[in-house]
C-alpha cells in the first residue's frame, strides 16, 4: 500500500524514537470530533500493542454519541481532571498531537503542550505551526485517522492495528469523510477503510453509533431549523439558518445538538453554499459548507475570524447576531459572484 501521509525520513525519526518503551501522551482539540477521538485512540490503542505506556488526553469531552468508542472510557480531559493532564503531558517522554495544527486548538492545555519538548504530529489541516519534532502533514488526507493508519503501517506496525484501533480509526475515517462522500475521500481513503474492515472495524455498528443516537430535542431542534430558521439567499445558491440564544434554550441544547446541520442546506437542489449562525455563549459561531470551487475558508478567514478546509470552515464573531447575519449577506452574493459555479 501506498503511504501519501508518512514520507520516509518522518518514518524513520519517528521509529527511532519509539525504539524502546516510551511514556506517550496523545493529546488532540478542543472539542473532540470523531477524528479526534478516533485517531488518538486509535494510535493509542496501537502504541499499547507495542509496549508502551499509553494516555489520551483531551481538552474537554467529547459529545455522547462518541462516548462508546475504544479506548475513550480510559482518556481524561481537561475539564474534569486538569491537573492529572497538565502532569501526564509534563511527564511524558512523547506526546502526540493529533487533527490540529495550532497549540492553542487545545484551549487549556495549551500551556503544558507548548512547553512539551518532544511532540510528534500527525495532522490534516492547512499551514500547521512548526512546533513539532516530528511532524506529518498532509491537507489531502480525508482525515487525521486516515494519516495515523498509513504512518503506522509504514512504521511496520501494521499488525498492531487490532479491532479496537480498527474501530477508532475508521470512526474517524468516516466522520470527517461525511460517511465517505466528500471530496477527500479518494481511492487510498477506501483501501485504508478495507484494511481497516480486515482487522476487525464493524461499519453498521459505527455508523449506527455515531448517526442514530440523536436525542428528541436535537431532531426538534433541526425541525425548527429547517422550517422557521432556514433562508434562501438570493439566486438560490445559498441558504442560512441563524439560531439565536432562545432558540437554543428553547430545544434544551446541549453540545452537539447542531452538529451536522449545517450540512441540510447543500441538499437542496442548486445550493453549492451553506451556512450556519449560532449564538452561543456571547459569541456567534459560524460554520460553513460548499460545493465545488467555493473555498469557504479564505471567506471566513477574510471577513469572520476563521478558517479550515476549502468546502468546511469555520469561524467567529463578537458582534451580536442580527449585525453578524447582515454583515454576512452583504459580503456572500460578492463571494459566490467572484468564484462562479
Ligand atoms: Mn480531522
Amino acid at each position: 500500500m501506498a503511504h501519501p501521509s508518512a514520507p520516509a525520513a518522518q518514518v524513520a525519526a519517528l521509529a527511532d524514537l519509539l525504539r524502546s518503551p516510551r511514556r506517550i501522551a496523545l493529546v488532540t482539540h478542543f472539542n473532540p470530533d470523531g477524528d479526534a477521538v478516533g485517531s488518538t485512540t486509535g494510535l493509542a490503542a496501537v502504541l499499547s500493542a507495542e509496549g508502551h505506556d499509553v494516555q489520551v488526553i483531551l481538552p474537554n469531552p467529547a459529545p455522547r454519541n462518541l462516548h462508546w468508542m475504544p479506548g475513550y472510557g480510559e482518556a481524561i480531559d481537561h475539564i474534569s481532571a486538569p491537573k492529572a493532564c497538565a502532569e501526564m503531558i509534563a511527564s511524558a517522554d512523547l506526546l502526540f498531537c493529533l487533527d490540529f495544527n495550532r497549540q492553542d486548538r487545545v484551549e487549556g492545555l495549551e500551556a503544558a503542550v507548548r512547553a512539551h519538548p518532544l511532540k510528534v504530529l500527525i495532522d490534516h489541516h492547512r499551514d500547521p505551526d512548526d512546533f513539532a519534532r516530528v511532524a506529518f502533514s498532509d491537507v489531502k488526507a480525508s482525515s487525521t485517522c486516515q494519516m495515523v493508519h498509513d504512518v503506522v503501517d509504514a512504521l511496520g506496525m501494521g499488525k498492531s492495528i487490532n479491532a479496537d484501533a480498527a474501530n477508532s480509526l475508521y470512526t474517524g475515517i468516516m466522520t470527517d469523510s461525511g460517511s465517505f462522500r466528500f471530496p477527500s475521500t479518494t481511492p487510498h481513503t477506501l483501501r485504508v477503510a478495507a484494511d481497516l474492515l480486515e482487522r476487525g472495524a464493524k461499519p453498521e455498528s459505527i455508523h449506527a453509533a455515531i448517526m442514530d443516537d440523536n436525542s428528541l430535542e436535537r431532531m426538534r431542534l433541526i425541525g425548527f431549523a429547517l422550517s422557521e430558521r432556514l433562508e434562501m439567499m438570493p439566486g438560490n445558491e445559498a441558504t442560512v439558518i441563524a439560531l439565536s440564544k432562545e432558540d437554543h434554550e428553547r430545544f434544551h441544547y446541549s453540545p452537539g445538538d447542531t452538529e451536522g446541520l449545517v450540512n441540510y442546506g447543500l441538499g437542496i437542489r442548486g445550493v453549492r453554499l451553506s451556512v450556519l449562525l449560532a449564538e452561543r455563549n456571547g459569541l456567534v459561531k459560524l460554520s460553513l459548507r460548499s460545493k465545488g470551487k467555493l473555498p469557504v475558508n479564505e471567506f471566513l478567514a477574510a471577513h469572520f475570524e476563521g478558517g479550515g478546509h476549502a468546502n468546511a470552515a469555520g469561524g467567529k464573531s463578537t458582534l451580536p447576531l442580527a449585525v453578524t447575519v447582515a454583515k454576512l449577506k452583504m459580503e456572500l452574493p460578492l463571494f459566490l459572484a467572484k468564484h462562479p459555479a
